[in-house]
């Protein structure tokens, strides 16, 4: 039985991933930071399943501490590890950019050297990031897009990013980065903004008076759902040599756009009026404020654009997105509807 090693299991992606592993015959080992309130709500259906008992064990550690790295290392022997862990809030990463750095770049380091130094032959899969693409002006990004990220998150994804290329190149290891756009589930965290704008819609939905603040609603990203994307992190490391890839949908739409359709599904009737910081959606009928903009979700930098190419993994690793947007957006909109009513 091959034994697979996630940190970042508790986050969205780690949980999907954890759930993809174990149905293809995967021991799942995940790294848990110690916390003072529970912090495995995505993970305990996984957890708490006796028929699970010997395939999916949690350990103690953190990226920031190498010791507990490398004592998990040594003493599951994995032979894969998916590294997700992260500081994954790009606005929090102006708030804490040595925190950040630390973590999204000097803990890959980290598991990169030891894996060095105990087993070479351990594959090594680095969730890297659109954001690395920055303020380039292309119209996709693919794997050879120019990288000038804007973020200390970005800049930390894109030094992990050339570490593992490094680590390849140098040393022969199989160590590969899948370049992920936004994906999103009903398991994303509630401060990144798809999850924002529907747990508020679906609220108001309920009765809710509460509006919606929102930073810049009018830039652009590529929005997948992260079970697709777990399946090529998967697929990523199948491939018959390490290498990297761009997953995506190369499809695009604004903030904007996306609280257009959250509220045309949940069936709520909207008026945008006015610009700029003034710019809100109020309801026709009443006048009552839905979405207002608030400067404190602005960004010192905020990436405007991005649309993903995922040309190469198609041809090379059979992998394509198979949710469209608008499914995606009903996912989320019925389980948070569910997550209520139960
Ligand atoms: P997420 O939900 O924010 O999960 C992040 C995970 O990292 C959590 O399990 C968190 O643990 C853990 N973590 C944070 N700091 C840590 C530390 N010092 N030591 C050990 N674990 C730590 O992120 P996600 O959306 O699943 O994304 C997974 C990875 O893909 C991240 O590296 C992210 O940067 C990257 N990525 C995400 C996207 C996306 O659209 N989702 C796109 C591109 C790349 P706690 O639960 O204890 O906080
Ligand atoms: O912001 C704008 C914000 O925080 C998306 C992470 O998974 O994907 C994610 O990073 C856009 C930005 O995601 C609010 O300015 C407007 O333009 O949901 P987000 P992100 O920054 O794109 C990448 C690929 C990752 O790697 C990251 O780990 O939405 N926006 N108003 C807002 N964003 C937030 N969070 N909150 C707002 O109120």
């Amino acid at each position: 039985m091959k034994i697979a090693l996630v940190t970042g299991i508790t986050g969205q992606d780690g949980s999907y991933l954890s759930e993809l592993l174990i149905k293809k015959g995967y021991k799942v080992h995940g790294i848990i930071r110690r916390s003072s309130s529970f912090n495995t709500g995505r993970i305990d259906h996984l957890f708490n399943n006796k028929k699970l008992k010997n395939k999916f064990f949690l350990h103690y550690g953190d990226l920031l501490d190498g010791q507990s790295l490398s004592n998990v290392i040594s003493k599951i022997k994995p032979n894969v590890i998916y590294n997700l862990a992260a500081q994954s809030h790009v606005s929090v990463s102006y708030e804490l950019p040595e925190y950040t750095l630390n973590v999204d770049a000097i803990g890959t380091l980290k598991l990169l050297e030891i894996i060095k130094s105990t087993n070479k032959k351990i594959k090594f899969y680095q969730a890297s990031s659109s954001e690395i693409f920055g303020k380039n002006t292309y119209k996709t990004q693919n794997e050879i897009t120019p990288m000038i990220p804007s973020s200390p998150y970005g800049i930390a994804k894109l030094c992990s990013y050339l570490l593992v290329k490094m680590y390849r190149e140098s040393y022969g290891m199989f160590c590969s980065n899948g370049i992920l756009f936004n994906h999103e589930s009903p398991r994303r965290g509630g401060t990144f903004v798809t999850k924002k704008i529907i747990q508020n819609l679906v609220r108001r939905k309920h009765g809710s008076k509460e509006f919606l603040s929102l930073g810049n609603i009018y830039s652009i990203r590529d929005w997948g759902y992260a079970p697709d994307y777990v399946e090529g992190m998967y697929k990523i490391m199948q491939y018959k040599k390490p290498d990297d890839f761009v997953l995506s949908t190369n499809t695009t739409c604004s903030i904007k756009e996306f609280v257009n359709l959250s509220m045309n599904y949940l069936g709520i009737k909207y008026k945008w009026i006015g610009k700029g910081f003034k710019e809100k959606a109020i309801c026709p009928e009443n006048g009552n404020t839905i979405v207002k903009i608030d400067k404190k979700y602005f960004r010192p930098i905020d990436v405007s654009y991005l649309n993903g190419d995922y040309k190469k993994a198609l041809k090379a690793i059979g992998w394509k997105p198979k949710t469209k947007l608008k499914e995606l957006i009903k996912i989320m909109i019925k389980e948070e509807i569910n997550s209520k009513n139960k």
